[in-house]
């Protein structure tokens, strides 16, 4: 380790980017992958099927079943060599991983192997869930997902905050994390930053200018975001996800786990289920383009979903507040054994998270219409004429959530806002 705690990926390390052609003779000493797959690496079939913005993702196929091995690669894949990353973003994704099984079992991939020096991890090959974005794109519900997501957001907040956890343990992890400093770097500029003025990898739609000058010189607007830039940088609450979008979700019909956690960190509670809840939101707002006859339906059940993703996160965090209240913070020694209800308590954490998912929420819809790496729900839409007015009313709702955060009654208020937003001509 550096003195950073970050992991050491020096020289003398051999990391080699895999290929399909490469894989079976490089991992066929691999127990983890043999044993799932067959030990025989000459039957394996290779499929590279990563679609992120990231990392090489395998499909290895061999007699006795399947395994995703996931590597990351020295640079930005979306971009190319002239953007270096950092391969230690896959010693984050395992730990974060490791972590968010714990916290919520059975929410995330089985890890079988981690090796850091070719920043790989061997994995659940998870079938037959496809990306959840694709799903909402096709108009495809799925049974539970709010349930799960409400609970995986609730449980990963609250058990990986001093809520729960011993306050050593809490301080040791925030300083593994702290070593994860070019991934976080990612969202300090994409996110939070970009879409407020004209940064170099910007780009939108064509007929949205009047729309971005409006938000670029919202003075009031991006003092707002900088302080929930502010709070994500130095809040380090609990561990986040850092990147819980609907292409880290992955569905069947009834059943879903989050992947893909190499943005995690320690920050605000909030985070999460405000990028979540925002990704849901631009599916709401692309159906049009998306749809036929079953437009207003289908519209409706993404608005149930954010609503009920919201209600469960409330209703499990605070059971967990009441049942697993064991880290220094709000300590049943001050309040429940002094004969004194901790339910205030409890309101004011809750509406402090609110306060941070509506604006990370505002920000998320922003950056993905407006910086680099747009969402494939707006475009999909290959016609800008058609793209423009459906990024239009997501911009601007956007907007009004940053503005209201922190006055906002709850998700269905968040909901009827963007009803009322759906029917605006904003172009
Ligand atoms: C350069 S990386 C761009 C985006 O892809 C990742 O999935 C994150 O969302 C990041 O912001
Ligand atoms: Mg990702």
């Amino acid at each position: 380790m550096e003195e950073t705690g970050r992991p050491l990926m020096s020289a003398g390390t051999s990391y080699e980017a895999l290929s399909v052609e490469t894989l079976p003779d490089r991992l066929k000493g691999l127990a983890a992958l043999a044993g799932k797959v067959g030990a025989d690496s000459g039957t394996w079939q290779v499929q590279e099927v990563g679609d992120g913005n990231l990392n090489l993702v395998f499909i290895v196929i061999g007699p006795t079943g399947k395994a995703v091995v996931k590597q990351a690669l020295p640079y930005v894949r979306l971009v190319g060599d002239s953007w270096p990353l950092p391969l230690y973003r896959a010693f984050y994704e395992y730990h974060a991983l490791t972590r968010q099984a714990a916290r919520d079992p059975g929410s995330v991939p089985e890890i079988f192997h981690f090796d850091e020096a070719q920043a790989l991890i061997v994995m659940e090959y998870l079938s037959p869930h496809v990306i959840l974005r694709r799903k909402l794109i096709a108009g495809e519900k799925v049974d539970g997902l709010a349930d799960f997501l409400g609970r995986f957001c609730a449980r990963t907040a609250f058990r990986g905050s001093e809520l729960s956890m011993k306050s050593g343990d809490k301080k040791a992890d925030v300083g593994l994390f702290a070593g994860n400093v070019d991934i976080p770097a990612i969202t300090e500029a994409l996110v939070f930053t970009d879409p407020y003025y004209s940064a170099e990898m910007n780009h939108h739609t064509e007929g949205l200018a009047p729309v971005v000058d409006r938000l670029q010189s919202d003075v009031a607007l991006k003092v707002k975001v900088q302080q929930a830039l502010q709070r994500f940088v130095s809040n380090t609450e609990t561990m986040v996800h850092g990147d819980l979008h609907s292409g880290s979700i992955m569905s069947t019909d009834r059943e879903s786990r989050v992947i893909d956690p190499e943005f995690a960190q320690y920050g605000p509670m909030g985070f999460d289920i405000g990028m979540l809840c925002a990704n849901f939101l631009m599916a709401y707002f692309s159906q049009p383009a998306h749809r036929g006859g079953e437009l207003e339906a289908y519209q409706s059940w993404i608005l149930d979903v954010i609503e009920e993703v919201c209600s469960t996160f409330e209703t499990e965090f605070r059971h967990l507040w009441a049942t697993e209240r064991t880290g220094i913070l709000y300590p049943a020694s001050l309040f429940e054994d002094q004969g004194h209800d901790s339910t205030p308590a409890c309101d004011a954490v809750l509406s402090g998270i609110w306060h941070d998912a509506w604006t990370v929420c505002g920000i998320e819809m922003h950056r993905r219409c407006l910086s680099l790496a747009h969402n494939a729900d707006f475009e999909d839409i290959a016609d800008p004429a058609a793209r423009a007015p459906l990024e239009a009313r997501n911009l601007l709702m956007g907007a009004e959530l940053i503005h209201t955060a922190e006055t906002l009654a709850d998700a269905r208020a968040v909901c009827a806002l963007a009803r009322e937003f759906n029917r605006k001509d904003v172009l």
